[in-house]
């Protein structure tokens, strides 16, 4: 699986962060653990839950919007860069100079100016200015925040903005002329913003909590209890957060609102109505596949990974949990019998057989075959963990060298190497 690993070259006063380098100052407080972190991209590793669920949100989108031939409205970015100035994560939400979410002990300051980004809200704006009116956003986002089964200080979220003409808010109202999106001097209330006409704010807020509620639907079925709580976000008003009832708890999955108007003005959208959500991967995958804790998204166990390997999406997966006792691989290699019929299930047979529970997976890792002989080779690579024991080096050895003499003897085949 080929993802880059970002590079961290400490140079005088500088750093460098996926390719870019940035002047360090006294703002400076990124770890090294948070930069190993830079590039992993789980969110679209193939196979990965986190890639399964941004699939599942995306589809859905998919569905929900499109146009009269049916193609999909909305643009999708999973691959933006994390590295954004503080003005976008910050200042272009309207996020106050002395808001607490700013403070050093709760970001990751790459420099005064530059952040690793808090949440994908962060690249509403500028989409929006280069002209984009139903977009989602997928990508990873670093907060400093306590380090429990549910929190962990990379994680994934998909925001969505959508902006609507007066026409697309009351194109199925009879006699709408009268209606409209924007008021003169008028107040602020709980409902609406001062500039907000209230009907068009119904209208979207309808729309948003509706697409939102099918959501949650879609991905835990259509029974899930659900409840809408007020909530405060500086770019939005009014906002909410959405509560799911899930193993005999409330659990918030998202925060929405309507975009507060000054942000589309603006980003040259003043003339539209928007709204704007923002989501959790984690919470959702942990969730609908019974994962008891965060870091396990960041493992590279093979008995984690396996348990997702399904091209569907949305298929039904349930975790099991994995033995917390140390994994060991080998590899074998072998040329196959050139006479005889071979099929790799005889070996797994084989490789149960004889290793029993100890051998918690085989992998088909290569095929070759040779150019001139035509011979063909096979790479296996055999994972070794016991459930309740350590195996030791010695005990896996053996194993599998008697896993090698008897492929050999039984099914044919010469080891290489
Ligand atoms: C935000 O990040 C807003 N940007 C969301 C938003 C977007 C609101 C657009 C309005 C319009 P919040 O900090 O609540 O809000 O995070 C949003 C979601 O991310 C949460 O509902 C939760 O699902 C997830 N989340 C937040 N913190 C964590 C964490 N430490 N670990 C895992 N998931 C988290
Ligand atoms: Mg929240």
């Amino acid at each position: 699986r080929a993802f880059s690993i970002a590079t961290q070259i400490v140079k005088n006063n500088e750093i460098t962060l996926l390719d870019h380098t940035f002047p360090r100052d006294n703002w400076t407080n990124i770890s090294e653990n948070i930069i190993s972190k830079l590039g992993r991209n789980l969110h679209i590793s193939p196979y990965h839950p986190l890639s399964h669920i941004r699939q599942r949100i995306v589809n859905y989108i998919y569905m929900q919007f499109h146009n009269r031939i049916g193609n999909p409205i909305f643009s999708v970015f999973d691959n933006i860069s994390p590295i954004v100035t503080v003005a976008q994560n910050f200042d272009s939400l309207l996020v106050p100079e002395n808001h607490p979410s700013r403070k050093k002990s709760d970001c990751y300051y790459i420099n005064q100016n530059t952040i690793l980004r808090a949440h994908t809200t962060a690249h509403q704006s500028e989409l929006i200015s280069m002209g984009l009116n139903n977009f989602l956003i997928v990508g990873d986002v670093y907060r400093k925040d306590e380090i429990d089964s549910t929190h962990y200080p990379v994680f994934h979220q998909a925001d969505a903005v959508r902006l609507c003409t007066a026409e697309e808010v009351f194109q199925n109202v009879d006699n709408s002329n009268e209606l409209k999106l924007f008021e003169h001097r008028g107040m602020e209330t709980d409902e609406k913003q001062g500039c907000h006409a209230l009907e068009s704010v119904k209208i979207m807020e309808h729309e948003l909590k509706n697409t939102l509620v099918g959501l949650a639907q879609t991905l835990f079925g259509s029974e899930i209890q659900y409840r809408w709580v007020q909530q405060y976000f500086p770019f939005t008003h009014p906002s909410w957060e959405l509560e799911v009832y899930y193993n005999d708890q409330w659990i918030e999955i998202l925060g929405c609102g309507i975009m507060r108007q000054e942000i589309l003005q603006k980003s040259g959208a003043g003339e539209r109505i928007g709204w704007a959500f923002g989501l959790g991967l984690e919470r959702l995958a942990m969730c609908l596949y019974d994962i008891p804790n965060i870091r396990l998204f960041w493992s590279n166990d093979t008995g984690f990974l396996n348990q997702f390997k399904v091209k569907d999406p949305n298929a039904a997966i349930k975790y099991k949990p994995i033995s917390v006792y140390p994994q060991c691989k080998n590899d074998i290699s072998f040329w196959l019998p050139e006479n005889k019929s071979y099929s790799s299930n005889d070996f797994y047979d084989l490789v149960r057989d004889i290793g029993e529970d100890r051998v918690e997976q085989v992998l088909l890792k290569d095929e070759y075959t040779h150019p001139e002989t035509k011979k063909i080779s096979h790479c296996y690579t055999i994972v070794y963990r016991h459930m309740e024991r350590t195996l030791s080096k010695r005990e896996v050895n053996n194993i599998h060298n008697q896993i090698a003499k008897l492929a050999n003897e039984k099914l044919h085949v010469t080891i290489r190497g």
